[in-house]
């Protein structure tokens, strides 16, 4: 793909995209949520599609003109049920957030009641934070890890909804690098009789190819984004019985969105079609391979992993314990002035602040993407640790750089 056209009409427009394309080739992301879409995902995406309107859903549209719009969300349906072996699919959320809001609106009133994680113990903004839609709307109240162990508090999380007799129990997380018991969870739902949503935003890739825990035919409602570990580009989605097919379309579409972004359902479907593929498996395999092997060299090196390791894609270290002087924000700072992107993160029992917490959170699905193996991501947490150990040092920031050329000219991406 090229942006020839859009240089002659619009270059600085132009220079903005090719210096993306520069950067995401010449740098190494590690933020948990990114990842790599294909060259055909991205085709698909920048489609005529983008010009439809296609208000409703297959076969029960509000404009003329959907035929190819209604065989591309289908497609997107058929192969979301089949990767994730749910009842009902709606593919049209513009966003995980956007996903969560459909179900808030399909299930609850305002001032009903949510328990959610604490967005600080790696929760979620659209789980109910203050500042969200979700928090302004709902009444809300946390739950949290426990902090020594870095797990969720099951028992704590049923006290608390045996207490507050939530409408709604959010699970499914942002910065959690362990396996969730979703069984658990909904066993804490029935017991007060609330509906269970499960979030799977940032592993909606590992369940599907079940190297994580499914929340699918478990948890009443199970959202997702589609970029993350599953790569089909941005968007979200939601899946439920059939019971509730209804009451989440018509929340989704009349009732929190408009016209669906069709050439994103299109990237959906292309997204999934790739997922459906036996090579998806094995990325996702190596994606948790390759978390675990970067966080067991960090800890080798005397850093301090929430929850003492991971499950999943990512990580989440507390620099507390072994550089109380240094802060996350300064730690991604000095690491992207290396090529390396990966983001400051709060961490249980937070004791700074949310723009300049205590932790880095750093992910795999995009190195792994790249063709990244445990190998290569021991040495990248080499990197990382040399960096936390020293983020001032501008000479071990040129040599980390120059490594970190090497390695994104080794582990080519987009041409
Ligand atoms: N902002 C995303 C993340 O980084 O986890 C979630 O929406």
């Amino acid at each position: 793909m090229t942006y020839d056209t859009v240089r002659e009409t619009d270059p600085a427009v132009a220079d903005a995209l090719e210096g993306e394309r520069a950067r995401q080739n010449d740098t190494l992301s590690m933020i948990a949520s990114e990842n790599h879409v294909s060259e055909a995902v991205m085709e698909a995406q920048s489609s005529e599609l983008t010009n439809k309107y296609a208000e409703g859903y297959p076969g029960e549209r509000y404009y003329g003109g959907c035929e190819y719009a209604d065989e591309i969300e289908e497609l997107a349906i058929e192969r979301a049920e089949e990767l994730w072996g749910a009842d009902h699919v709606n593919v049209q959320p513009h966003s995980g957030s956007q996903a969560n809001m459909g179900v808030y609106l399909a299930v609850l009133d305002p001032g009903d009641k949510i328990l959610s994680l604490d967005l600080t113990h790696g929760g979620h903004l659209s789980h109910g934070h203050p500042a969200n839609f979700a928090g302004q709307v709902y009444e809300v109240e946390q739950y949290e890890v426990d902090e020594e162990t870095g797990y969720i508090d099951y028992e704590g999380l049923a006290d608390h909804a045996e207490e507050f007799e939530p409408d709604i129990i959010v699970s499914g997380y942002s910065a959690y690098p362990r396996e969730v018991d979703f069984e658990r969870i909904q066993e804490t739902a029935d017991a007060v009789d609330a509906y269970h949503l499960a979030d799977i935003a940032h592993i909606t890739g590992l369940v599907a190819a079940g190297v994580h825990e499914s929340p699918v035919g478990v948890a009443d409602f199970v959202t997702g984004s589609t970029h993350k570990t599953i790569r089909a580009g941005r968007g979200g989605i939601i899946m439920c019985d059939e019971a509730y097919a209804d009451d989440v379309d018509s929340a989704v579409f009349p009732g929190s969105q408009g016209g669906p972004l069709m050439h994103n359902v299109a990237g959906k479907a292309v997204g999934f079609g790739e997922a459906l593929e036996p090579e998806f498996e094995a990325y996702a395999e190596q994606t948790v391979a390759n978390a675990k092997a970067l966080g067991d060299r960090l800890q080798e090196h005397g850093l301090d992993l929430v929850s003492d390791g991971t499950d999943n894609h990512l990580v989440l270290a507390d620099l507390r314990p072994s550089h109380p002087d240094t802060t996350g924000k300064e730690v991604e700072e000095a690491l992207e002035a290396a090529g390396l992107v990966l983001n400051a993160n709060t961490v249980p029992g937070e004791t700074r602040s949310a723009f300049n917490p205590s932790g880095i959170r750093a992910g795999t699905p995009a190195l792994t993407t790249r063709g990244f193996d445990e190998d290569a991501c021991r040495e990248v947490a080499d990197l990382i640790y040399d960096v936390v150990d020293a983020p001032d040092d501008d000479e071990l920031i040129a040599e980390i750089s120059a490594r970190v050329d090497e390695l994104t000219d080794e582990y080519t991406l987009y041409e």
